[in-house]
This record gives C-alpha cells, structure tokens and sequence, in this order.
C-alpha cells in the first residue's frame, strides 16, 4: 500500500477560468494534478494544460539563486544592490526615472507590494503591467459605461442564456473549461444558441450555430449596426433605458450614420448580409445573452469603442444584471482580475480608486500613512519601454512577464533593455529572453510553491497554495519586494511577515471610507485569521459582510457607480484598424494562442505532452493565399513586416480568411530560431486604454526555400550549429531538432557528428547525388539519436522514430527500418497527435475511423479514449470524422 498522500487545493496558474486543482505529491517525486470537483469555477473539470500542470514543476532551468551581472550573491547582496541602483537614479533623476513592469500573473499579496512601493513611496507611478496588453480597453470600456471596472456577470450565467455571442473569443483552445461548461448547457438545451464572431473558423466554431467571419477589425460596424437595429425593430427596453441610462440618443444617432442599414454593415464587415439579418434577429429576440468578448475585440487601437459598442446593446435591451445575461469580457491570466484590484495598471490608485482623483489620492495616502503618493498617471506599457529606449527610464524591475517576446515591436524593446542602466528580473526561469538582459536576477517562487490568491474572470477569489517546497533561495515576490522595500527605507509601512498579512491589509484599503461607491469591496475579508485565510473557500466579490457568500452578480438593481447612478451608453465612431494593407504589405498578421502552449512556454514547453500538438511554428494561410504566394503546405515561409521578420511552417487552411493569416505567439529565441511574432507587430495602442493592436499588422509573406531540410533527435539537448532555421521540440525521451539550411551540407556525416558526438555505432546511409543522408547513432544496442538531411521538407514521420527511444534495446528490424527511413511491418506511426491527455495520433484515429470501427465522437473515446478526459480535442475528433 502506498503511504498515505497530503492532497493540497489550489488553483491552476494558467487562464482566468481559474479552476480549482488538486494537487498530490507522490513518493515517486512526481505531483498528482486532478481538478477539484468543489470548485465553482470547474466543478472538476481541467483542460489539457491543466491536466499536465505535474508535468512542469521540474527544477531543470529554474533559476535557484539571486545573481548580480551574471554571478551568484546571497539575498542580502542582490537586495543591496537593487535598493542602491534605484536610490541613487531616483535621488538625481527623480521617481519617474524608474519603474515596474509587473504581470497578471503574480498573486493578488505580490501585486499590491509592489504597487504599493511604487505609487505611495517611491512616489512615481511607472509601475504598469502585461494586463496593458490583455484587458485594459475591457477596463476602460466599463469605466466608461458603468462609473466603475466591474464585470457584472458570472459563469453561471453562460450556463443560463439562451444565446451566447462570442466575439473575439477562441474559448474552446483558452478558456477551455467555460468552453465545456457552454457546451455541456447547449447539449441539455438544444435550443440554446451560439453565435461566434472570428475572421477564422476556430475550434470554438464546432458549436456554433452561426459563425460570422468578420472583416478583422470591423466589429464597432456590426454592433453598432445591431443598436441601430434594436431600435428601429422596437426591441430596446425604453423603461430601462429612461431610468437608467444616459447617453442615448448620441450613441443611436452616431450608431445610425455608421451603420444605419444591413447593406451598409455587410459593406464594412464582409459579412453576407443573411448571416447578419440572422444574428441581429436571434440577439433582438432572445431575452437571455451573454456576449463574451475577449482579444480580437480588446486588442486593438479602437478596443475600448469596441467593448463599448457591445455594452451598448446589453444596455440598450436592459440586458445586464439578471440571470443569463450581461457583456462578460474574459481576463487571459489566472490573476489579471486581482491586478484590477489592486490597481496594478499606472493609471489606477489601488482597490479601484483612481490617482488623480483628490479624494481617492487623499483617502489612499492616509490609509498607507504615504506622505510621497505618486500624483500623476504613469506610463503605459508601450510608452514605459518607449522611454527607456530614450533613456527616461534608467532602472526597471520586470516581474513573471517576458516582454522581450511579448511586447508589439519586440526588437526594439531588446534594444532599449540593452541599453537600459539597471534591468533586474525576478523570475522562476534561468534563461529566458528576458533574463538574457538582466543585470540582477531573482529567484521567484513558482507554482506549487507560494502561497496567495487570484481573482479569475467571473471575480471569484481562490487560493494558491503551496504543496512544494521553496526550491534553492527561491523566494515569494511578495517577499521579495518587501525586502527591498525596508532596504530603501520604508519598514514601517512593509511589515509584511506572511501573505496573509499583505491580504488582510488589501481588503482594509478595499472597505476604507467606502460606504458602498465603490464595487470592490472585500470588507468581509478584512480581519480574516490566518487559519481563515488558509482555508479561504473561492467566493465572488464584493463581500460586504463576514457572514455574505459572495455576489455573483452586479447592477440586479439597476444603480451604476456613476454619478448619477445610471450606465453610460457611449457613442461609438467606428474606425479602421491603425495600418492599412498595401501592395508591399499586403496581408494582416493576426495573432493569437494554441490550444497546448501558454504564452511564451516557459512553463507548458517543460511538458511533454504538450508539445506533441503543434510542435512548429507555423502560420496558418487560406489556400487561395497559398496559391497567390506560391506557398506549400508543410514548407517554409518567411513573413516580414515594417518591423520585423519571422520563418515559420506553413499551414495551409480553409479556416483561415483569404487576406489574413494567423501566426501564434508562443515561441521565443529558446524555443526557435526566428519565431517572435511580436518583433513583426507593430507598436500602436488604444489612445485610451493603451492596449496594442496586437491582431492587425499589415505583412508580406514568401516562401522561404532552404537547399536542405533536417531533423535531428536526440537523447540530449543539443546546440544547432551551421542552420538558418531550428526549432527545438520537447519529447518523452529525447529532444527533437527541426532544421533547415541555406548552404548544402558537404560532409553530412560530420555535420552529425558534431551535434550528436562521435561516439557509439553509427549506421548512416548517403545519397550525396540526391541531398539525402540518414543516420541512426546507437550506444549499447540503444537509439542515441536519429539524423534525416533531404531537399525537400517531405521528411519520415518523427512520431514513429520517436518512439524507438523508448526501446530498451533494437532489433535487427528497428536497425533496418532506421536506414531505409520507413517504419518496418509492426512498427505503427500513430501521427500528430491530437489528443495530448492519452498522446492519440491523427494516423490511429483515422484507421479506426476508415476501418468503419468508429462513428462517433463517444466511439473514437471508447475505442481509443481520445477525448475523454479534458475533452479539449474534440472538435478536432470532429473534423476527422467529418473528413
Ligand atoms: N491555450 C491557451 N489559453 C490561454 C492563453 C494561452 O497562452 N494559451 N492565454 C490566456 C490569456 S492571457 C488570454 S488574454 C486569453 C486570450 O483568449 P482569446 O482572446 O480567446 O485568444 P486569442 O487567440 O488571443 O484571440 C481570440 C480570437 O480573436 C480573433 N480575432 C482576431 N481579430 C479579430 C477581429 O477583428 N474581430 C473578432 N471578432 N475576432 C478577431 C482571433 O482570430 C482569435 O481566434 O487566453 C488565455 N488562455
Ligand atoms: N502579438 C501578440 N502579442 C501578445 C498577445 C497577442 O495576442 N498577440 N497577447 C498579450 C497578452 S493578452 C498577454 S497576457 C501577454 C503574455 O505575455 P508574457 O507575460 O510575456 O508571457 P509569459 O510567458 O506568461 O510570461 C510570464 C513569465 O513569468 C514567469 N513566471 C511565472 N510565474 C511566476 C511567478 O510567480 N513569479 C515570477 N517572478 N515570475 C513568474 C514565467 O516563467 C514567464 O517567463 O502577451 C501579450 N502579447
Ligand atoms: S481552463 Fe485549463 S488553463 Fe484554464 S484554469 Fe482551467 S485548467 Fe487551467
Ligand atoms: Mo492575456
């Protein structure tokens, strides 16, 4: 019998679903992840990033130690001199000349330390955050309508509607559980609709009953086009509208001479005028929607009017504050929602009080005993990393975020940290593009090892806890930053001894003077014990009294935080996306996420099983662009921008839309040779909300035709030497090498050997007339490493050589196979896989499938289990079928 196991609730730290994770340590060393069936958020569930959370907490790249200019210190040193590189820049440059750059996924304890520093003692507000980039025209956009950032619904509500729009939302692949959860309600109530709005098919399409392929950057045209037709249909709520709401006739009148007719939407939005007749019925006649929106709307130099001209309808129905319905923006990360809390953005005060407001600047000052508050905004993301390239900005902290990859014209945010006096890092990697830059490294407790809370999408708190220990000097960033906060002088208002304390203290500022004007109010959580805290269960804020259970949801009785108490409707001007093609860029780069990977896979590129979806970098292209292009499947492609250039695999796709193509945004210089979107993107921003258009850049794209193509793998990581394109691959026993060359190989052979070593048996076989070289290296009768050179990029499947890494020992027909380059009679190529719960192959999903033996979904999981377990690939189960 196995030793009785501690089983630990916490919360998962990827996406704003935010569910509830048990987590078990074994004996063997590994942790058990499963969801927890008593969390609100997933009553169970977990996506497959979730599923393989045990799969990433190895300590292989963590970052262990503080080091000062690449050598290793103690704490006390590397806090030293973090204190004296920011007080000496700000005693001759003042506050401004410093800054943070903080993420949404630091804990709520974390985020209101260094916020805190930042605003109320260093005295400047440069503090700003990733959230910049995510959420913050959602932010805007509900200030604007509501007096407040409130999101007024929660996922139960999804569950409740009877129409679910999504807009500038891929929930099947990021929100993946909601996405299960919708699809489960859709299931129970068939007569239940699903609209989605995406310029492609995506897999969140499997359940729509209508899908619009917007023109990208059109949808201010298609929901102004929908007020306007709620009003000349005769569906607003004229009693709501006249209690409650201000800004009406503007916000018609502006919607009307934009859009004032079904023609004219279809005209901007390339949408076949039926399907928009179509969705504005179902909208105008269903009592219960939902619209969820998310980056294709937010990101976006006009995102907070798009946001806006959503709420618009929600409150020009009266749609808002009842069961199943409401404008429901989805947070990215598993914390940017606490960021709102705190006031993590530069301007924000903290608990969703304002800088330049007096009475909030006055209210926080005495409630910090500040006598420095910052009195003026900060800057925002893109003009923070703007200065610093000037040299405004000479010290900045960059904390659980890696702008290097992440940030819109990423080259040049390399550049300017290059350039920059003093850039540290707190981090939980050893190397990543950012830390590359750092004069000052610190170890950052991950995952499993710090203890807090996040507030996820629908505002519910749940806590993070710890079931590891704190590996090396690894420390809590909360920890961190009260360190150096007492070290520049400011003990008394960083007493801080566990996150508890720092908690507490958030939810006091959150009740202080707040007489119900402000919505963020956890006053029921202010004077939680420790032991409280520690057994904390997720509850919805606000959380007025000790004894509430939450509040799921907001405005059921019609009051704002405006003024005077009534929502804003907002009039929208719908603009054209910032760039425009041209006959030299004529193509938009749209970007977005992978149903396997997380941001810029420092974590999900650890798992195995993870990377088996979509290994490459790719770029996915309609077929017709394919032919103008001249671009093959499978092949190469360079894409450049004004800004930058990328070589990615290309996919060719009907689901993706003639004139766009889509590229994700996970892979850094660890991971690929020149695969950064982001230094393609261009730097322009939402002039209000700051957030960058991250969806729309104009590009050109080539085929990129290397004279070879390759793959080594290997038992052990290796450097790719004499290649203009590599990607690196995690796999279950080995690494795998994608590589291409512009110069041919002249001793193969050689080339090999110089990644693989010399040693052990090499079976290699030559065609030098035809380009191709295969070689197998072999150490005590086992598979060391594989290396295929061909001309073309049609190389043998790597799944199936994969899986000899896994013999003990290879027989005569594993050694055969290996130099003919093809499986041998008995040896299966299961394919790319499509389900990474249970790694199933595309090849056996489709022979059971040609066999006759599967029909269905529900058999594909009895036969093989493929979709059973976070049901994340079963839309693409689906599109097997299908095909
Ligand atoms: N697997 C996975 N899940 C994640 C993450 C991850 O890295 N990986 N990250 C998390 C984070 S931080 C975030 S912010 C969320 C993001 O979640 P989403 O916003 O759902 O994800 P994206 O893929 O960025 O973009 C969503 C969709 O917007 C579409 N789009 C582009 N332009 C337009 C347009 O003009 N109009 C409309 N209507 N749509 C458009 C894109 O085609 C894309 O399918 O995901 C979270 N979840
Ligand atoms: N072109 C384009 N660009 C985009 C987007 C897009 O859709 N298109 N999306 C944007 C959005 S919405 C987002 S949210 C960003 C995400 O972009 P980033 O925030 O840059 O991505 P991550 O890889 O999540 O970076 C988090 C880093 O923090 C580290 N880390 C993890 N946990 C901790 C911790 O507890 N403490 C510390 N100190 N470090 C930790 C991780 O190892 C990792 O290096 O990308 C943005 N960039
Ligand atoms: S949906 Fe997946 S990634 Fe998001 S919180 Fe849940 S398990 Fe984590
Ligand atoms: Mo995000």
């Amino acid at each position: 019998m196995a030793e009785q196991q501690t089983t630990t609730k916490t919360t998962c730290p990827y996406c704003g679903v935010g569910c509830g994770v048990l987590a078990t340590p074994l004996e063997t060393g590994t942790v058990q992840i499963e969801g927890d069936a008593e969390h609100p958020a997933n009553l169970g569930r977990l996506c497959s990033k979730g599923s393989a959370l045990g799969d990433t907490l190895d300590l292989g790249n963590r970052l262990l130690h503080p080091k000062v200019d690449g050598k290793r210190v103690s704490w006390e040193q590397a806090i030293t001199s973090v204190a004296r590189g920011f007080s000496e820049i700000i005693a001759k440059h003042g506050p401004e000349s410093v800054a943070f750059y903080v993420s949404g996924q630091v804990l709520t304890e974390d985020y209101y330390t260094a916020n805190k520093l930042m605003k109320g003692f260093i005295g400047g507000a440069n503090i700003d955050t990733n959230s910049r980039l995510c959420m913050s025209s959602a932010v805007a956009a509900y200030k604007r309508a509501f007096g407040s950032d409130t999101v007024p619904c929660s996922y139960e509500d999804i569950e409740l509607a009877d129409l679910v729009v999504l807009t500038g939302s891929n929930l099947a692949w990021c929100h993946p559980v909601i996405y299960q959860r919708l699809k489960q309600a859709k299931e129970d109530r068939p007569e239940m609709k699903v609209v989605v709005i995406d310029p492609r098919k995506t897999a969140t399409c499997d359940i729509a009953d209508l899908h619009l392929p917007v023109r990208p950057g059109s949808d201010a045209t298609l929901f102004n086009g929908l007020l306007h037709y709620l009003k000349k249909e005769d569906y607003l709520d004229l009693e709501f509208l006249e209690a409650h709401t201000e800004g009406f006739a503007s916000a018609t009148s502006v919607a009307k001479a934009s859009a004032g007719s079904i023609p004219q939407v279809a005209a901007v939005t390339e949408l076949q005028e039926q399907d928009i007749v179509k969705f504005y019925q179902l909208f105008a006649s269903t009592e219960k929607v939902v619209t969820v929106y998310s980056q294709g709307i937010n990101q976006s130099t006009t995102g907070t009017d798009k946001c806006n001209s959503i709420i618009n309808c929600h409150l020009a129905t009266g749609r808002i504050g009842q069961p199943g319905m409401g404008p429901f923006s989805f947070t990215g990360q598993p914390n940017a929602m606490g960021g709102r809390e705190v006031g993590g953005l530069s301007n924000q005060l903290a608990a969703h009080m304002e800088i330049t407001n007096p009475e909030h600047h006055d209210r926080v000052a005495r409630f910090w005993k500040a006598d420095n508050l910052a009195t003026e905004n900060g800057a925002k993301a893109i003009d923070m990393f703007e200065q610093i390239a000037s040299g405004k900005i000479k010290a900045i902290w960059i904390m659980a975020t890696n702008p290097v990859v992440s940030l819109p014209d990423a080259d040049k945010v390399k550049d300017a940290l290059k350039k920059c006096e003093l850039v540290v890092v707190s981090e939980c990697e050893e190397n990543t593009d950012t830390t590359a830059l750092a004069d000052i490294l610190l170890p950052a407790a991950a995952w499993g090892e710090k203890d807090g809370v996040v507030t996820n999408s629908e505002r519910r708190i749940s806590r993070q806890r710890s079931f590891l220990p704190l590996p090396g000097e690894a420390k809590p960033d909360w920890w961190i930053i009260t360190q150096l906060a007492r070290k520049m002088g400011f003990e008394t208002a960083f007493p801080f001894e566990k996150s508890a304390d720092v908690f507490r203290e958030h939810a006091q500022l959150s009740a202080f003077e707040n007489n119900g004007v402000r919505d963020f109010n956890i006053a029921g959580l202010a004077d939680i014990s420790d032991e409280g805290y520690d057994n904390l269960i997720p509850i919805q804020w606000p959380v007025i009294n000790k004894a509430d259970k939450g509040t799921a949801r907001l405005f059921s009785d019609k009051q704002f935080f405006t003024p005077s108490g009534k929502a804003r409707m907002i009039s929208v001007e719908p603009k054209l996306p910032y760039h425009q093609v041209s006959d030299e860029y004529p193509l938009v780069l749209n970007t977005g996420r992978i149903r396997d990977q997380w941001h810029t896979m420092t974590r999900t590129g650890r798992a195995v099983r993870l990377n088996a979806h979509i290994p490459e970098p790719m770029v996915q292209v309609h077929p017709l662009d394919a032919a103008n292009f001249h671009l093959v499947d499978g092949s190469l492609a360079e894409i450049k921008s004004r800004w930058g250039e990328m070589i990615v695999r290309v996919v060719v796709t009907d689901e993706q839309r003639p004139g766009s193509i889509f590229v994700p945004i996970h892979w850094s210089d660890q991971y690929a040779s020149m695969a950064r979107v982001d230094a393609l993107v261009a730097a322009v921003y939402d002039p209000i909300s700051g957030q960058p258009e991250s969806k729309h850049t104009p590009v050109s794209i080539r085929a990129y035709k290397p004279v070879w193509h390759g793959f080594i793998l290997s038992r052990h990581p290796i450097t790719v030497k004499d290649a203009n394109y590599w990607v690196k691959v995690r796999g279950a026993e080995f690494w795998r090498y994608e590589i291409a060359g512009q110069h041919a190989l002249d001793e193969p052979a050689k080339w090999a050997q110089r990644h693989l070593g010399e040693e052990g048996e090499w079976l290699d076989f030559i065609d030098a007339k035809a380009g191709r070289y295969r070689a197998g290296q072999i150490k005590r009768n086992r598979l060391e490493g594989v290396v295929f050179i061909a001309p073309s990029h049609d190389l043998p499947a790597r799944s199936w050589l994969s899986q000899l890494f896994s013999l003990s020992s290879l027989s005569d027909a594993d050694r055969y196979s290996l130099l003919v380059g093809q499986p041998s009679q008995g040896q299966k190529d299961a394919g790319q896989i499509v389900c990474s719960c249970f790694g199933v192959g595309q090849n056996t999903i489709n022979e059971a499938i040609h066999s006759g033996h599967v029909n269905s979904v529900d058999e594909i999981g009895k036969k093989l289990k493929a979709g059973t377990n976070c049901g994340s690939c079963v839309p693409e189960l689906k599109q097997l079928l299908a095909r």
